[in-house]
């Protein structure tokens, strides 16, 4: 069985970072211990664990596709950065991911935001999810040797082959563009890594790389957060400033303002997008009167 590269991560997330990178181009994903840390991981659970208790299993949808996708035995949440202080200081905020999708996004873009912050608790039965690439949500901007997004999933507790590991085929994300989705047997091509790794760990991984929630055959809860970002020209999947309100922005410190929404995009080429009154929308938090 094919296995995902672990490393691990201490102050300076720039020191790992050419190997975390070098997993990414070889296998689309790669482990990373401590990235979240445990104190990370525990004080988000703290602060989501309301939340977990007030959320049903299941989706939100009527449509069977979502129904599928999202599993009956799961618990899904967005709005993260409206919900707890740490998933802004550990999980949007965190170094390696950023300096990650510096690395990989800014190539095709001038800036990203966020694409998602959720929780992913899988439940004690859940079959595992079908596989499929984050990338096609938007397939009209899918393109060969172009990166569009790059996901972590956090371990919010320790994350088993049993307990529903996220499953990657890795080297998948060599594929031809296009839309892959299946069960995770389907097509034998690829060998399959269950990303088993410690709580405070993340695996870090592509838009390209098939992947999906491994099946939970165990009688406890898998604790997950993704959290992606997106290229700056493309619309994310989540509404983060629908979720985030002005006064919660003017809370954050500016790049946590920007990655969410409350900022605009300023191409390379010179456009400018998602303006306010024809000006970057982080001026709605200039401290001047009449800023
Ligand atoms: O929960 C996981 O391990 C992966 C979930 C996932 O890939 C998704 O829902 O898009």
């Amino acid at each position: 069985m094919a296995g995902l590269t672990k490393l691990g991560v201490g102050a300076d997330p720039q020191i790992v970072l050419p190997d975390v990178l070098a997993a990414l181009d070889r296998d689309g994903g790669v482990i990373v211990e401590n990235m979240l840390g445990q104190a990370g991981a525990g004080r988000i659970r703290d602060e989501l664990a309301a939340d977990f208790d007030r959320w049903k299993p299941g989706s939100r949808s009527d449509l069977d596709v979502w129904q599928t996708f999202h599993g009956a035995r799961t618990i899904r949440f967005t709005g993260l950065a409206a919900r707890s202080d740490a998933f802004v200081q550990y999980g949007l905020l965190n170094p390696l991911l950023l300096a990650v999708s510096d690395a990989l996004l800014l190539a095709n873009a001038a800036d990203y935001w966020l694409n998602t912050g959720q929780v992913m608790a899988v439940g004690p039965g859940e079959p595992a999810q079908y596989l499929h690439r984050d990338e096609n949500n938007w397939p009209e901007a899918v393109a060969d040797g172009r990166e569009l997004t790059v996901s972590a999933m956090f371990a919010l507790g320790d994350f088993t082959r049993d307990n529903g590991a996220t499953v990657v085929q890795p080297g998948s994300h060599r594929l031809p563009a296009g839309v892959r989705r299946g069960p995770a047997d389907s097509d034998g091509e690829f060998e399959t890594a269950f990303a088993e790794m410690p709580a405070g760990s993340g695996m870090i991984y592509t838009g390209k790389v098939v992947h999906g929630a491994g099946a939970n055959t165990t009688d406890e809860w898998r604790h997950g957060m993704h959290v992606s970002f997106v290229v700056g020209w493309l619309r994310p999947e989540e509404a983060s400033p629908l979720m985030v309100d002005r006064d919660r922005a003017a809370a954050l410190p500016p790049r946590a303002r920007d990655l969410l929404g409350w900022g605009s995009y300023h191409s390379d080429g010179g456009g400018r997008t998602w303006l306010v009154d024809f000006e970057d929308a982080g001026r709605l938090f200039a401290s001047e009167p009449g800023g």
